[in-house]
C-alpha cells in the first residue's frame, strides 16, 4: 500500500495483521486542526484505502500527543470568505461521508481532546475508543454556527437525541469516562492505552470473514436508514452474497476439523 506523508499518513501493518490499516492524523503545530491541506490529505488516505481490496479494518489515530483533533482550523477559517467556507464544509461534510462509507470497519482512537470537526469525524468511524484523560465536545453554537459536518444528525444517532441535544446547545466538555456512560465510545481505558484497545478490536475484526464483515456494515448501515421490512431485507441480500462464497465453505470445513479457519476474502 502506498503511505501518505504529510499531514495525514496511512500505514499498512505487517504479516498476520496485514489486513489493519492505520490511518494517523500528523499536524502538531496546529493539534491537527483540519485546514485545507489536511482536508486534502484525509480525501487521498480514504480514497487509497477504498480502493484497497486487501483492507480488512482501518484504525484512526492521532500521531500528536494529547488531541485526536481540534477540530476545523480557526485561523484559517478567519481568512475566509462566506463562499469559501461554504465549500470547504462541503468538502469537508463529503469527506466524513467517504470516511463512514468505506466497506470495512471503521475504529477512531481517541487520546485527548476531540472537538467540534474533531469529534465529527470519530462520529464518522464505527467505533470509537477512548483513554481515561480524553475531552469532547461540539463547541459550535458558542462560535456562532452549528455543528455543520454531520455532527447534528450522527451525535443523536449513536447517543440518542436528549443527550446529543444537551450536548450541542451547550457546547460542554464531557470526559471520556461520562462518554463511555453515554455510549458516544465503546471503550474508555487508562490514558495511552486505548491505541492498544483499539488495535485488539481490529485483530478480532481482522480474524473473522472479510466479506461477511463488509456485509454485516452494509447489511447494519442500510438498514438503520429504511423501515423495518426493507431493513430485512437489506440483511436477506447482504446474506445472500455470502452464500457462494468459499470463504462460507472453509468456515464450516474449519469448524468440523477443529481448526482455526484460513479465509481469503472470496
Ligand atoms: N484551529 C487552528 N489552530 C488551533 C486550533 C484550531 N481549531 N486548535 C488549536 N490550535 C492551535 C493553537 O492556536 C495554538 O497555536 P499557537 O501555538 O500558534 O498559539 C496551537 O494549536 C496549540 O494550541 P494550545 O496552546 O491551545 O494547546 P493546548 O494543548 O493548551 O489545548 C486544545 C489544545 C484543547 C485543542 C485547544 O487548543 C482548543 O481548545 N482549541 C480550540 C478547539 C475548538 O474550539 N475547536 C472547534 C472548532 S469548530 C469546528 O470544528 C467546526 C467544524 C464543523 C464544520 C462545519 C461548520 C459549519
Amino acid at each position: 500500500i502506498q503511505t501518505l506523508s504529510g499531514p495525514v499518513r496511512i500505514e499498512r501493518l505487517s504479516d498476520s495483521d496485514s489486513g489493519i490499516i492505520e490511518l494517523k492524523l500528523d499536524r502538531p503545530e496546529a493539534k491537527n486542526a483540519i485546514g485545507k491541506e489536511m482536508l486534502r490529505g484525509l480525501q487521498n488516505a480514504i480514497e487509497t484505502i477504498g480502493n484497497d481490496s486487501s483492507a480488512n479494518v482501518v484504525v484512526v489515530s492521532s500521531s500528536v500527543p494529547k488531541v485526536f483533533c481540534a477540530g476545523a482550523d480557526l485561523k484559517e477559517r478567519k481568512l475566509m470568505s462566506a463562499s469559501e467556507v461554504q465549500q470547504f464544509v462541503n468538502s469537508l461534510r463529503s469527506t466524513f461521508s467517504s470516511l463512514e462509507a468505506l466497506s470495512v470497519p471503521t475504529v477512531a482512537v481517541i487520546e485527548g481532546a476531540a472537538l467540534g470537526g474533531g469529534l465529527e469525524m470519530a462520529l464518522s468511524c464505527d467505533l470509537r475508543v477512548c483513554g481515561e484523560e480524553s475531552t469532547f465536545s461540539l463547541p459550535e453554537t458558542g462560535l456562532a454556527i452549528i455543528p455543520g459536518a454531520g455532527g447534528t444528525q450522527r451525535l443523536p444517532r449513536i447517543v440518542g437525541r436528549s443527550a446529543a441535544k444537551e450536548l450541542i446547545f451547550t457546547g460542554r466538555r464531557i470526559s471520556g469516562k461520562e462518554a463511555v456512560s453515554m455510549g458516544l465510545v465503546n471503550y474508555c481505558v487508562p490514558a495511552g492505552e486505548a491505541h492498544h484497545k483499539a488495535l485488539q478490536i481490529a485483530r478480532d475484526i481482522n480474524q473473522k470473514g472479510p466479506l461477511a464483515i463488509r456485509m454485516a456494515k452494509q447489511a447494519i448501515n442500510k438498514g438503520l436508514e429504511v423501515d423495518m421490512p426493507s431493513a430485512l431485507d437489506a440483511e436477506e441480500e447482504c446474506y445472500d452474497q455470502l452464500l457462494e462464497t468459499q470463504d462460507r465453505l472453509e468456515g464450516l470445513a474449519a469448524f468440523a476439523e477443529k481448526r482455526k479457519p484460513s479465509y481469503l476474502g472470496k
